[in-house]
């Protein structure tokens, strides 16, 4: 039997290379930005925010999930202990990070979630990875797994607020409730649509302007 000083050791232990598997990928997706500014003069990545799930949450969700509350439970079925969340300027941008993380060797992506393509019930939009990582210590390396969500700013906007009003709440929402947030779903689904659609047409514009101002004169 396990005294409480060596449960909270072994928890520890086990949650600090999860830190360093965030570390890894955040690297990976800043310096992918960089390099996509560089190169196309767009970035695709708004900004990034990563967590590793606390202990509280990693038992909530084992609870939940009907499994004891151990480490090698938590290892084995729980997906999204550390967790990186990009957010894109368009959705467009969503499935190129995605086909670029998918070219990186030294990444495996494990398992793909796409609810942009099929939104959840409630409207929730968002691509999920799993990733698996190399993490080099000094004495062995190990493979972590890494949830990535890929969203856009307003997919974000939507999910962020739905997490603070709806989201694990155990009873059931009335349905003019739940009409309503599917409702906010459409409507961020349309701001995106209409978001890419001025930007392609911007472009478009941009491009023939200087196509016109190249005309050298003929005198
Ligand atoms: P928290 O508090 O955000 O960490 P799995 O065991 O992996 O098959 P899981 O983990 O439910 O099942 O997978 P999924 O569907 O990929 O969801 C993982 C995470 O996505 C959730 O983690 C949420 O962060 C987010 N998510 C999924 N569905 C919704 C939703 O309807 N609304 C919002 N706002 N976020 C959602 P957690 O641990 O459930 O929650």
């Amino acid at each position: 039997m396990q005294t409480m000083q060596e449960r909270i050791t072994e928890w520890t232990n086990f949650l600090f290379i999860y830190k360093f598997a965030l570390d890894e990928i955040d690297t990976k997706l800043t310096i992918l930005n960089e390099e996509f500014q560089f190169v196309h003069q767009h970035n695709p990545i708004e900004h990034i925010k990563s967590r590793i799930k606390s202990p509280d949450s990693i038992r909530e969700k084992l609870e939940r999930k009907g499994l004891e509350v151990t480490v090698e439970n938590a290892r084995e079925h729980i997906h999204d202990i550390a967790g990186i969340r990009v957010m894109c300027s368009f959705v467009s941008d969503i499935y190129k990070i995605f086909e670029i993380i998918s070219n990186q060797d030294d990444l495996r992506v494990l398992r793909v979630k796409d609810y942009i393509k099929n939104p959840k019930e409630n409207g929730y939009q968002s691509l999920h990875l799993i990733v698996e990582v190399p993490v080099f210590l000094s004495n062995r390396m190990e493979k972590v797994k890494v949830e990535i969500q890929i969203r856009t700013v307003a997919m974000d906007f939507w999910a962020s607020l739905e997490h603070k009003i709806y989201y694990k709440f155990d009873k059931t929402v009335p349905k003019h409730l739940t009409d309503q947030l599917k409702e906010t779903a459409e409507m961020v689904k349309y701001l995106d649509e209409k978001m890419k659609r001025l930007k392609d047409e911007l472009e478009q514009f941009k491009e023939e302007d200087t196509s016109v101002d190249d005309v050298q004169p003929l005198l």
